[in-house]
């Protein structure tokens, strides 16, 4: 077996963005310091704050140290673990035979490792025996990958390493926005644009990405299929489309150009508000001799038509004959730690281990030889990650639910609609290092360990396997998620079935269960990421050296060939009409990460982000007489939140923009509308119709939940 190096300092990587720095962590007194690592390629020792100050999440006094139980009288009490898991298996076991196996569900997370990933996927499947297992992932990279399959035929978020950015000549970025979620990629725009290279951004307001492009267009929430469609339209009518590339590497161009000629610049330019001589130059660089990329964030895939979106963006490369090529392709840019590896192994309610489909007979016998179950027992596709939530509680619906490494009551949209489904269950288990807003109404909390108190592997945004290795032990006694589910499959009946208990073994079983599948990671192993600095995916054997640039000769269509869609705009879920008058969107800060469970006890970063903060144009904050840094009240059809006023031109008059990382009265997704795409099941976090309710009140709080 591999021994870890003992020697300190300790290189692993940070536990927030799918970034991964590569960093160094030292003892220092009875701290833990953290620096980046300049070996790593990808960050060469860059961080942004979140890593650096990672190591606030050490020796917490908030830590969960004990299992917790909620006793008959509603309050939570310090249970052994020997109880906690009892109570869960028996709990579990009595949904299930009162209420059938669809009675128990399991909600997952992009943060978790490879390992716990597939272990978790592999519990719902053979422990608890429901379809319903879904994750966090589906508000994230749903629709990215759903694009990527259907355009390419294999969903790596990034097709090419971070390295190739800077042999684009343009980077066209839709809706991402790197200087805050994804710093030091930043260094590799600086690095293109060095070059001579242009950076152009789609974005609704002036980010700290779009103030060092090149091109900014900025149109209405909601609206980038139709200026994409606009784009495609201009590069056929400027004669860019690369006819030969068309023929020998693609299928399906016609439906898409006959789309695209429907959607003239002058229509585009009145739906999105882009005007067509902006459209017309991003258009000249993208179409120039030179390679060029087009890569994707949330903005345009976190919308109810997010699928048809990315497929646009596919278009384009796809037409300029720009993508198979050095410093050409599209790329979504992947959000959670392990978000890239988090969805290829199980977690996915349609989805079994190395990508393969729970609805593929041959894919349900390979996983089901791997697992020692019988093909019939493993179950079908069970509910999206919205509609899992939204059934808790609910006649047919799930009544227990366990939730491993998700704030849910402040990261779905209509959150407020999600607590009371929480609310309804009878039974709510978290596996989680700190106490959240979800775990507030759980009935048992299980305390585990967090990133440097394990190890484990993780699959960067680039598709990059890698090594978080443990630092320092557990404080108090929490314990791994492998060892809870192990644990608990064994009160189940089937610890048969769950004999890996280390990482490592874990591991080498998902390597096994990934073999022949699209995402194949059996020629992987601890010992040649750590010597390599990790590992691309596909490795199907030992020799193989991984693959850093996907396409170069194929795409993953049995045909070799990538699809073109054709793409219809069609409007958002609900738009601003009289009595809604504003777009309402969501996004991030730098400071804070995801729900703010980890970031919002940081010292730090609260010091410089202590609060929810909603950009609003100047012209709209005169209009309702608002100032800047007072509480204003935001209504939408699902709720009211309330936010500190940024007042800022940064951003278009019609819309207001919030970060989602707060709860309470604070949280954004108070507001949010979960219409849904109909293939990615992506709710739609970046559009909705808001009002704003009330201006300047003393009497205004933030409320409760800061
Ligand atoms: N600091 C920080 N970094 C993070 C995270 C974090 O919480 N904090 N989370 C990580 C995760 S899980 C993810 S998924 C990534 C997300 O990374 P990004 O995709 O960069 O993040 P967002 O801020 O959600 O959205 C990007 C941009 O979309 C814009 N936008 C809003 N509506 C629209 C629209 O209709 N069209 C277009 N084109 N743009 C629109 C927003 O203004 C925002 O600037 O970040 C990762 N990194
Ligand atoms: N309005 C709006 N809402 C959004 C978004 C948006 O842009 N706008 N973005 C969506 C996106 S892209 C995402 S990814 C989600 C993210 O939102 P969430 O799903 O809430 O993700 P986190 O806030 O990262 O929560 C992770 C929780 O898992 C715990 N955790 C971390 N590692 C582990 C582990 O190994 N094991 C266990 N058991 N627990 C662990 C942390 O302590 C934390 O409590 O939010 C979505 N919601
Ligand atoms: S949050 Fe992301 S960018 Fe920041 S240090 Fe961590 S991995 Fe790097
Ligand atoms: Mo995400």
């Amino acid at each position: 077996m591999f021994a870890l190096p003992q020697l300190q300092p300790v290189r692993t990587h940070c536990p927030f963005c799918a970034f991964q720095c590569g960093t160094v962590v030292s003892p220092e007194g009875n701290q833990i310091r953290i620096e980046g690592d300049e070996s790593f390629p990808i960050n060469q020792g860059r961080m942004c704050i979140k890593g650096f100050r990672a190591s606030e999440l050490h020796n917490r006094p908030d830590r969960l140290l004990t299992p917790l139980i909620r006793n008959a009288s509603g309050k939570l009490c310090q249970a052994s673990w020997e109880e906690a898991l009892d109570l869960v298996a028996n709990r579990f076991r009595q949904l299930r035979a009162n209420h059938g196996p669809e009675a128990v569900a399991v909600f997952g997370s992009g943060a978790l490792t490879n390992e716990k990933a597939y272990y978790l996927a592999k519990f719902a499947r053979v422990a608890l025996k429901t379809a319903n297992i879904d994750y966090n992932g589906r508000f994230c990279m749903s629709s990215g990958a759903a694009g990527n399959n259907l355009a390419f035929g294999l969903d790596r978020g990034m097709p090419f390493p971070m390295e190739d950015l800077p042999l684009a000549g343009t980077i066209l970025l839709v809706g991402s926005n790197p200087v805050e979620t994804l710093p030091p990629m930043t260094h590799w725009l600086q690095t293109q644009r060095q070059s001579g290279g242009k950076l152009i951004v789609i974005d609704p307001r002036q980010s700290a990405t779009a103030l060092m492009a090149d091109l900014h267009l900025a149109p209405v929430p909601g609206t980038d299929l139709a200026l994409l469609n606009g784009l495609l339209h201009l590069i056929i009518e400027t004669e860019k489309v690369d006819q030969k590339f068309i023929a020998v590497r693609t299928s399906g161009f016609e439906a898409a150009k006959a789309n695209a000629l429907g959607h003239h610049p002058a229509m585009v330019e009145q739906i999105t508000g882009v005007s067509e001589s902006q459209m017309r130059l991003a258009v000249d660089w993208l179409g120039d001799a030179r390679p060029a990329m087009v890569l994707s964030g949330r903005g345009p895939e976190q919308q109810s038509k997010g699928v048809a979106t990315v497929l646009a963006c596919a278009n384009l490369v796809l037409a300029l004959g720009k993508s198979g090529k050095p410093g050409c392709g599209y790329g979504c840019l992947t959000g959670q730690a392990n978000g890239q590896g988090g969805r290829e192994h199980g977690q996915k309610a349609d989805q079994l281990p190395g990508y393969r489909s729970i609805t593929d007979p041959d894919h349900r016998s390979h996983i089901a030889s791997i697992w020692g179950v019988s093909p019939e027992d493993l179950p079908t596709k069970g509910l999206s990650a919205f509609e899992l939530l939204d059934a808790l509680g609910q006649p047919g619906g799930p009544k227990g639910l366990l939730v491993v490494g998700s704030n849910v009551v402040v990261a779905s949209p209509d959150v407020d609609r999600i607590r009371q489904r929480l609310g309804a269950l009878d039974c709510l288990v978290v596996l989680d290092a700190f106490a959240n807003e979800t775990s507030e109404g759980a009935d048992v909390i299980l305390p585990v360990t967090q990133w440097m108190e394990e190890t484990g592997t993780t699959t960067n945004l680039e598709g990059r396997v890698i090594l978080r290795r443990k630092v320092t032990d557990a404080p108090g006694q929490a314990m791994s998620d492998i060892w809870i589910l192990r644990e608990l499959a064994k009160r189940l009946g089937v610890g048969d079935k769950f004999t890996a208990q280390d990482p490592e073994d874990v591991f080498a079983e998902l390597a096994k269960a990934t073999a022949g599948g699209k995402a194949d990671y059996s020629g992987i192993t601890w010992q040649r990421i750590d010597q390599e600095k990790g590992v691309f995916w596909p490795c199907p054997h030992s020799n193989h050296p991984g693959t850093k640039r996907l396409f170069l000769d194929r795409f993953g269509h049995p045909d070799g060939r990538a699809r073109f869609h054709a793409t219809p705009y069609t409007q958002a879920a609900e738009e601003p009409d009289r009595e809604y008058p504003l777009y309402f969107t969501t996004g991030r800060n730098l400071e804070h990460y995801n729900s703010g469970s980890q970031t919002r006890r940081m010292e730090s970063l609260v010091l410089a982000n202590p609060e929810p903060v909603l950009k609003i144009h100047p012209e709209l904050a005169m209009l309702h007489g608002i100032n800047e840094g007072e509480i204003v009240e935001v209504e939408s059809r699902r709720g009211a939140a309330r936010f500190v006023a940024g007042i800022s031109p940064d951003i278009r008059p019609d819309t207001l923009f919030a970060p989602f990382h707060w709860g309470g009265m604070g949280a954004a997704n108070l507001l949010t509308n979960p219409a849904l795409d109909p293939i990615s099941r992506m709710p739609e976090f970046k559009v909705c119709a808001s009002r704003i309710k009330s201006r300047t009140n003393p009497d205004l709080c933030l409320g409760e939940g800061r």
